[in-house]
């Protein structure tokens, strides 16, 4: 056990120390340097919220040093699409030479899209989408197929039910959305609720947590107090996952994958916080399905193509994994398609 921490702790602390400090909570935090010839990138970032969104921030800020020929001027939206929406309208006074975006929610980018093309600025989106009608408006988009991820999710809950015998209207689940009209909730939360009419699973109630731990424990302990038989929390990220232990522990229930005998399983997305981590490889958190939020070097890769006069890929979705430590289930077919799951076990080398 100790081992794997330690790797897992090494592999998480090497990424997040590179460049590190925390995202603080600022309405601008711009970061420019003298022109000389640089590649001068300005990214508009939605937020400080969760693990997953401090590690993309990192990665970017890794990626796109100075030292590696990059001015990066980094904005932090706080989860306001009107800042971000300012934030490339100061980019294009700026006449930066490429806008990064990843955006809060999917729609209202129509205008500020416009104006960067009208600008002659390339937009890449990274992570969520943006709805628009004109696909034209972006260069290219690179981020993870959600609804995938809610796939491997209920198909995971589904082998488990089969495997330990349990009935599927006995699974009685609530979900705890992330921000709501983000594309990985609306992702997630398509999954869950085809996989609950599929099955016929009974879906007691989804409710937005945000993607932080602590609406996650605030939603959880409202739940609780509704559902008495409530015995599967579907979390729509780690941080919400973490609060939602809290809140059941706090209300005297315990959290496992005992469900017949009273458990309560939490399932869980992106495999980015530590504790969460932790918590998967002693059972404690049934699965979590990964999401990757390395999207820095996705991204230079799509500015050096640009560069070259290439044309990438309009769209580049990131392979992920599936994590457990129960080792009854080893792959998981989703639409014809295999994918395998990672089996957690406390020496494992790393994650
Ligand atoms: C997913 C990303 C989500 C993460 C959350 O790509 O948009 O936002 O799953 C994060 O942790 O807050």
């Amino acid at each position: 056990m100790k081992k794997l921490y330690a790797a897992m702790m090494a592999f998480l602390l090497c990424i997040m120390v590179a460049g590190c400090g925390s995202t603080p909570a600022t309405n601008a935090i711009s970061e420019t340097e003298t022109e000389d010839g640089r590649i001068t990138i300005g990214f508009s970032q939605l937020g400080a919220e969760s693990d997953w969104r401090s590690m993309n921030t990192e990665s970017m800020k890794t990626t796109f040093s100075t030292a590696r020929g990059y001015n990066l001027i980094i904005e932090d939206g706080q989860q306001k699409q009107a800042n971000q929406i300012t934030a490339i309208r100061n980019f294009i006074q700026q006449g930066v030479d490429y806008i990064v975006l990843a955006p809060v929610t999917e729609n209202g980018w129509e205008t500020v899209l416009s104006e960067a093309q009208d600008a002659g600025i390339p937009v890449i989106i990274v992570d969520r989408m943006v709805a628009v009608e004109d696909d034209s408006l972006f260069s290219c988009w690179v981020g993870s197929d959600f609804e995938l991820e809610g796939k491997k999710a209920a198909e995971w809950l589904h082998q488990y039910s089969i495997l330990n015998e349990l009935a599927p209207e006995t699974l009685h689940i609530v979900n705890i959305q992330g921000t709501l009209g983000a594309s990985a909730q609306l992702g997630r939360t398509k999954a869950l609720e085809d996989a609950a009419a599929e099955f016929g699973w009974d879906l007691l109630e989804e409710a937005p947590g945000d993607f932080t731990q602590a609406k996650g424990e605030e939603v959880m302990a409202e739940l609780l107090d509704k559902y008495s038989q409530l015995n599967v929390v579907y979390c729509e990220n780690d941080n919400e996952a973490l609060g939602a232990i809290e809140a059941i522990e706090d209300a005297g229930r315990v959290v496992g994958s005992d469900i017949a005998n009273g458990e309560i399983m939490v399932l869980s997305f992106d495999g980015v916080n530590r504790s969460a981590v932790q918590y998967a490889v002693e059972g404690k958190i049934s699965c979590i399905t990964e999401c990757n939020p390395l999207h820095g070097p996705r991204v230079e890769a799509i500015i050096e193509a640009l560069e070259a006069g290439q044309t990438p890929e309009k769209f580049e979705y990131v392979d992920e994994a599936i994590y457990s430590c129960f080792d009854q289930i080893t792959e998981l077919t989703i639409q014809n398609q295999s994918y395998p799951v990672t089996i957690l076990t406390p020496d494992m080398p790393e994650l």
